[in-house]
């Protein structure tokens, strides 16, 4: 039996823009107001795709969610037709209308946590929708994450969906942001490291400043779902100081894939211990520790140079997927060339301009979840949404169609945005093959 490691990309949603949301995320809150390039952002992130797709990696797309969430609007007592709720949520409350029209949903490495077959008690993939309960605009994706999820790996002989945890701060979960899945090789039981930011029960560490959106709490909760096994699995408190700093996931300061792991000298709490203890369960880790004099924490966030893709290049080998930003900081830039120049566990660097993105926090990490896959698995999953050189014309033409080159807060207001979105929305998920994906489409495909 083969396996491998596939990447499903969130598309970006046509109502991408800077809304400050997320405090904690400083490149949010430090954009806060400009406007933004929806139509650019989702061309960047399928080029990203498409050259990872041409480089031989299986590559899959997932798909924006609806927003203006006019479901979530209506929730909170707004009433009338679909427009008159969104103007009326307009007027009372903009910060609310920008909330529920936030295209955070692409940054699909929240989405969910993901565990092979290889380390499952019952040999099926396992999915856990996360809750992403410390944010408001992300607190209300789990619903759709889960359809989109089950409409996509649908065969339930071989996989399995667990819902989003209890909405409460003792089981924030931010999902595969704060997990990941070393192994000697795909097809065979691996090692699951979660990192959490904070215990909410009985925890003496935790930020002083930022939030500490994963518990230790939550992070066991999805092992145990998953029937991972305790001499797999390993639970490493994320250092508070770097959370203070603006690593507000555990993929902002460290990335691993098969036995390797890339990470900042400052990413962990306690790093020997943590280190000795995959070692030790994974039975000999290659670590590529960076140390704080060759570069800063804070160069580390500017920079975006853990938020990359850890990309298996065969031999033993891998690639390095990383934000343009990296080549823009002179010391990151300097030390991934020596890093070339070791004829280590990194043979190459690729860079790719993911700044309509990057200006929310989100770099190419943040784009992607990873499922590794067997070939039977990877068999029954729809079919649609892998990335083709048919379906990457078809997107880039569908989102050069219908996405604004420009769009502000204040456009949110715009009656025009919610028909234009449920169009574009509508024929993408024809596109895909997905069916009656959204709420606008089950509730009779027509605005009330
Ligand atoms: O949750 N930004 C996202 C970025 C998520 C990055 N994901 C990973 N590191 N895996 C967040 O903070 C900002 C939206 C705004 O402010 O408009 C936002 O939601």
């Amino acid at each position: 039996m083969t396996a491998f490691e596939a990447n499903f990309d969130g598309l970006v949603g046509p109502t991408h823009h800077y809304g400050g949301h997320s405090f904690g995320n400083v490149a949010s809150t430090g954009n806060a107001g400009q406007p933004a390039n929806p139509r650019a952002a989702a061309l960047q992130g399928l080029a990203k795709m498409k050259a990872l797709a041409d480089l031989g990696y299986r590559q899959g797309v997932l798909p924006p969610h609806e927003r203006p969430a006019v479901e979530v609007l209506r929730s909170l007592g707004f009433t009338g037709s679909d427009a008159a709720v969104v103007a009326a949520a307009a007027r009372q409350s903009p910060q609310l209308l920008a909330g529920v029209s936030s295209a955070s949903a692409m940054w699909v490495a929240n989405a969910a946590t993901v565990s092979p077959s290889a380390d499952t008690a019952d040999g099926r993939v396992h999915f856990s929708a996360a809750n992403l309960q410390n944010k408001f605009h992300r607190a209300i994706e789990h619903e759709q994450t889960g359809r989109t999820l089950k409409a996509i790996f649908g065969d339930e002989s071989h996989f399995v969906h667990h819902p989003a945890l209890a909405m409460h701060p003792a089981f924030g979960d931010e999902g595969a942001a704060n997990h990941t899945r070393l192994a000697k090789r795909y097809d065979t039981a691996g090692v699951e490291l979660f990192v959490y930011g904070q215990q909410h029960w009985g925890g003496n560490i935790a930020p002083q400043r930022y939030p500490a959106r994963q518990t230790l709490e939550a992070s066991q909760a999805i092992a145990r779902r998953h029937g991972l096994a305790s001499e797999r699995t390993v639970f490493a408190q994320q250092n508070p100081a770097v959370i203070d700093a603006g690593v507000f996931h555990n993929d902002v300061i460290a990335v691993g894939n098969l036995d390797v792991l890339f990470c900042h000298e400052t990413a962990f709490a306690e790093r020997e211990s943590v280190y000795a203890e995959l070692d030790a369960k994974l039975g000999e880790l290659r670590l590529i520790e960076v140390p704080t004099r060759a570069i800063s924490v804070d160069d580390a966030v500017r920079s975006y140079l853990f938020n990359s893709q850890l990309l298996d290049a065969g031999n033993g080998r891998m690639r390095l997927v990383v934000p343009e930003e990296c080549r823009q900081q002179p010391a990151v830039w300097a030390y991934l060339q020596s890093l070339l120049g070791q004829d280590g566990a990194i043979a190459e660097v690729l860079a790719y301009d993911l700044k309509q993105s990057m200006r929310n926090g989100g770099g190419p990490a943040c784009l992607r979840l990873r499922v590794a896959l067997t070939d039977a698995e990877a068999a029954v999953v729809h079919p649609g949404v892998w990335l083709t050189d048919a379906l990457y014309a078809a997107l880039t033409d569908w989102v050069s169609r219908h996405y604004r080159d420009r769009l502000s807060e204040a456009d949110l207001a715009d009656p025009h945005l919610l028909p234009e979105v449920r169009t574009a929305l509508d024929e993408l998920s024809r596109t895909l093959g997905l069916g009656a994906l959204y709420p606008f489409q089950r509730s009779g495909g027509k605005s009330r």
